[in-house]
């Protein structure tokens, strides 16, 4: 007997691969772990016929000659399945996108950095031209577009999109789709979102900002992953993290999503105990505090390796400046012949102001550019930036004022400038694959 199963808490991904592992290994049994997300659960009950899923206990492990996983790299994660662990007959393949951390011996492996696994399965049953009927492509593709966000998260990538337009074309119903994805913002999910805005803080660390959530949850709520997901997009923060206490304070469940690289979400949840990617990860903890837990993680935050690109690796220095008595004759010349719009002024040696080809306009004849210092029409009232700031630091203030270029200023120092295009060719060349 061959089986394949996937990680607890299933999510779609995890359930659309069990799914396509029964098409691309025929006869195989799917085996479901018992805690499954909530959505999953609406979506089987609808659904019973079409996938016939057992449990962990209403299969004989002792005949499983071939063990398929999907969706997951860890013997922890899988529910009921120990006894196979010390298996030494067993053949193992394994399904997954999580690039890191596995301790799982398999015989034969496909994996690659995509943003979902089902991407991974969709290639293989393009290649053995496998027959894909609307409703597996449909939760095919829910499972595609929960894992990347509808192919916006950082972890997206082109091949997901190919398989995207693959099961499209295999007809997966979008209407279907829509009403798959969208129940999980309910009535309980915006009522524990609610207090949670009440006292939400945007908590500087490093240059960027977090959130972190606590709460007390009474009963099961499913689908936080949605709450923390809004959590952080209305704080406005590069990253949130949510506490959730459950059973009377029993346990925590700590989910956390990340826009940014320097906040890797996997890795702080690999550290305490769960996992996940670098952009959403969660955990399941006992025996700490919500405040406990909440330290924990501030920690983990503030001591990642920071492998982040700060302004000082954008900045170009050393910065053509001009001194405030410069005629503004002469600054005209430097910004022809240097080919830039705008420059620092120097006093004495400290930032005085900055004059911009927009200044300019205020002169208004030959005479007053020949005898009139730069000081007369810089502005005075200058925006600058420190080297430890993120590029993202720089583009919200530079989008908040209307200017093209940030002094770079460290110990009262001028020490570099940084532009509109210095920023622009970091965004669309630098990004993480
Ligand atoms: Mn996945």
């Amino acid at each position: 007997m061959q089986i394949v199963t996937t990680h607890k808490n299933t999510d779609f991904d995890a359930l659309a691969s069990m799914v396509a592992a029964t098409i691309l290994y025929p006869d195989v049994v799917p085996v479901l772990p018992r805690s499954i997300n909530s959505n999953i659960k609406a979506f089987l009950s609808l659904h019973k016929d079409l996938f016939d899923m057992r449990s962990p206990e209403e299969v004989d492990l002792n005949q499983v000659r071939r063990l398929i996983v999907v969706d997951t790299n860890s013997w922890s994660r899988l529910d009921g399945m120990e006894v196979l662990r010390e298996r030494k007959d067993l053949e193992i393949h394994l399904w997954d996108h999580h690039m890191e951390g596995s301790d799982i011996d398999a015989n034969w492996r496909c994996e690659a950095a995509t943003g979902a696994t089902i991407t991974l399965m969709v290639r293989q049953m393009m290649k053995e031209n496998k027959v894909i009927t609307p409703i597996q492509a449909t939760l095919f593709l829910v499972g595609l577009y929960e894992d990347t966000g509808n192919l916006t998260f950082l972890s997206a990538t082109a091949e997901d999109a190919h398989a995207a337009a693959y099961l499209l074309e295999r007809k997966a119903d979008l209407k279907v789709l829509q009403s798959i994805l969208r129940p999980a913002y309910g009535e309980k999910q915006k009522n524990i979102l609610f207090s949670l805005l009440r006292d939400a803080d945007r908590i500087p660390i490093d240059g960027c900002h977090i959130g972190i959530a606590k709460a007390e949850i009474e009963g099961h709520v499913g689908n936080l992953a949605v709450v923390v997901q809004m959590y952080r997009e209305i704080l406005n923060v590069e990253a949130a993290f949510g506490i959730f206490s459950v059973n009377q304070g029993s346990k925590c469940i700590v989910i956390g999503r990340s826009e940014i690289e320097s906040i890797d979400v996997g890795d702080i949840m690999r550290h305490l105990g769960g996992g996940g990617h670098s952009v959403a990860g969660s955990a399941m903890i006992r025996g700490m505090t919500l405040d406990e837990v909440e330290a924990k993680i501030k920690d983990l935050v503030r001591n990642a390796p920071s492998s982040s690109i700060m302004i000082r690796d954008l900045m170009s220095h050393p910065v053509v400046t001009v001194s405030s008595e410069t005629f503004m004759a002469e600054v005209a010349s430097i910004l022809r012949r240097t080919g830039s719009t705008g420059m620092p002024v120097l006093d004495h040696g400290k930032l005085a102001g900055i004059i911009s080809r927009r200044d300019f306009r205020k002169v208004r004849n030959e005479a007053q550019l020949n005898r009139s210092p730069v000081k007369a029409f810089m502005s005075s009232h200058v925006l600058t930036i420190s080297p430890d700031k993120t590029p993202m630091q720089a583009v919200h203030i530079m989008v908040r004022h209307d200017i093209g270029r940030l002094p770079v200023v460290e110990n009262d120092e001028l020490v570099g400038i940084v532009t509109r295009s210095d920023l622009m060719l970091y965004f669309y060349n630098a990004l993480p694959d």
